[in-house]
């Protein structure tokens, strides 16, 4: 038994291609399905609701070249040009790890593509030298909102089987090329986003006719897709470690009223469990197969695609954790969150954006998780968004920040001391990035700054937080200031 945080922890941060990466068009890179969300400056921030099942991209928009809409996007926060210095950041922040993800487009422009795009290709080449160079052990998601838009306008997404297909060729070129250099792999970004986030998470329409029956069709071809990353990728190199990536979405009943268990309970299942349990058990639950019975979804789902689910389970599991809610059968208040709006709780406090902030709901989280399924745990994104400035000393005094952090590795540190296995934590994120939800830049979450505004305006230099000066003495400290 592990007595709290150690040396072997995996610290370091969490970033992703579409949020980061830029260079729209350059060097051969696809359409991608995430370029294509667009800033929406009128954004009520008390109700974004801007990616929910039911929401329209702006597709007719990005092509038609008199649009006053930007695309943040397109160029991110330059790190396709920045990465060096970015990486030396990183390096002097601390950090032993970095989850970053691979733009499947970048490789395979098109999605269909039957050779892959050698200069995308080199350029993670190069961003993994950068990171071997600095001591940083790269976390790769292979894909994390941004198929090509080919997939979409041609097959449908990921309802169409063909996309398990084209998948299986973009994994097989990553798993050789970084056979030697890449161990931990993550093949979805928090895969439940298919049902909660259809566009990014499934690349379906949120116009089409049958939405939630195409919405589980592309998450059962999802799962399948997964299982067969991890048999391909154990296959190229049995040492790799290959994880799921889930947005975890705690909630809690609001009162002990046994109605309001039972309610969270089903809750739970539908958000987090049906996919921790297919992913990590490597079986549908029944609980799952009611919900689809009850509304007549018809799966296809064959008896070789179940076989292969059961026999490539993930080796650990990986889990977004930034927020939690409640539910109740009474009248309650809504508050937003990642991906879905939340109960509130009268005793937690929220970020400006209103998600809850609750640090022992985590140690909650990896218990549970470690009890129902024994496999390592990896705590992927968790982090606090804040509209910031540059003071006069060109910083940003973020104790906020560093509360957060520091809470949520406090919980940690006492779960590895409850005896769970918790392998590593990135935290979302070492940089200020492109919000994913609200394609904002003044949602921040680095802990460096980047002096860029909402469209794209700025000098794109880079400032070191007071956070960021926090984290280093975390780390040199061994830790013991998270006693502090
Ligand atoms: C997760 C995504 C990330 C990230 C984060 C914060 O759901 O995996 O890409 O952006 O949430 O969300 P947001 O940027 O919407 O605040």
């Amino acid at each position: 038994m592990k007595k709290g945080i150690d040396k072997s922890f995996l610290i370091g941060g969490a970033i992703a291609a579409n949020q980061t990466e830029g260079g729209f068009g350059k060097n051969g890179k696809g359409l991608s399905i995430s370029d294509m969300r667009r800033f929406n400056p009128n954004l009520d921030r008390k109700n974004i609701n801007i990616e929910r099942p039911m929401n329209q991209e702006k597709i007719d928009e990005f092509f038609d070249p008199n649009s006053k809409m930007f695309f943040p996007r397109k160029e991110g926060i330059n790190f396709i040009e920045t990465y060096k210095e970015d990486i030396a950041l990183f390096k002097e922040m601390g950090m032993k790890s970095l989850r970053m993800s691979i733009s499947w487009s970048r490789i395979f422009p098109n999605g269909d593509d039957l050779i892959p795009n050698e200069l995308g290709l080199k350029f993670y080449d190069n961003v993994f030298d950068e990171l071997i160079k600095s001591g940083i052990e790269p976390l790769v998601t292979i894909s994390h909102y941004e198929m090509s838009y080919n997939l979409v306008k041609e097959y449908g997404g990921w309802k169409n089987k063909k996309l398990i297909n084209f998948y299986e060729r973009y994994v097989t070129v990553l798993f050789k090329r970084y056979k030697k250099i890449v161990k931990y792999w993550m093949p979805f970004n928090e895969i439940n986003s298919a049902i909660y986030s259809v566009w990014s998470g499934a690349g379906l329409r949120d116009d089409e006719p049958n939405l939630m029956e195409n919405a589980y069709q592309a998450m059962h071809n999802l799962f399948v897709a997964h299982a067969s990353a991890v048999k391909i990728g154990h296959e190229i190199n049995p040492n790799f470690l290959i994880g799921s990536m889930i947005s975890h979405m705690l909630s809690y009943p609001l009162t002990p009223n046994p109605d309001d268990v039972l309610l969270n309970q089903k809750e739970q299942e539908r958000r987090l469990y049906f996919y921790h349990d297919v992913l990590s058990k490597g079986k549908y639950p029944y609980f799952m197969e009611k919900i689809f019975l009850d509304n007549d979804y018809k799966l296809e789902r064959t008896k070789e695609e179940l076989e292969l689910i059961a026999t490539n389970t993930a080796d650990f599991i990986g889990f977004s954790y930034y927020l939690s809610g409640t539910n109740s059968v009474e009248r309650h208040e809504e508050t937003e969150g990642n991906l879905v709006t939340f109960g509130k709780n009268p005793y937690l406090k929220s970020s400006e954006w209103g998600w809850q902030i609750d640090p022992v709901g985590l140690r909650f989280a990896l218990n549970d998780l470690y009890e129902r399924y024994e496999k390592p745990l990896l705590i992927t994104e968790n982090g606090i968004g804040v509209v910031e400035k540059l003071d006069k000393n060109n910083t940003v005094n973020d104790d906020y920040r560093i509360e957060y952090l520091k809470a949520h590795l406090q919980q940690i540190d006492l779960a590895i001391k409850d005896g769970v296995d918790v392998i590593g934590y990135t935290m979302w994120t070492p940089i200020d990035v492109v919000s994913h939800g609200t394609s904002e830049m003044s949602k921040r979450y680095g802990l460096i700054f980047v002096d860029q505004d909402d469209y794209g305006k700025g000098t794109k230099k880079r400032y070191r937080k007071k956070s960021f000066g926090w984290f280093k003495s975390l780390v040199e400290s061994n830790y013991k200031t998270l006693k502090d």
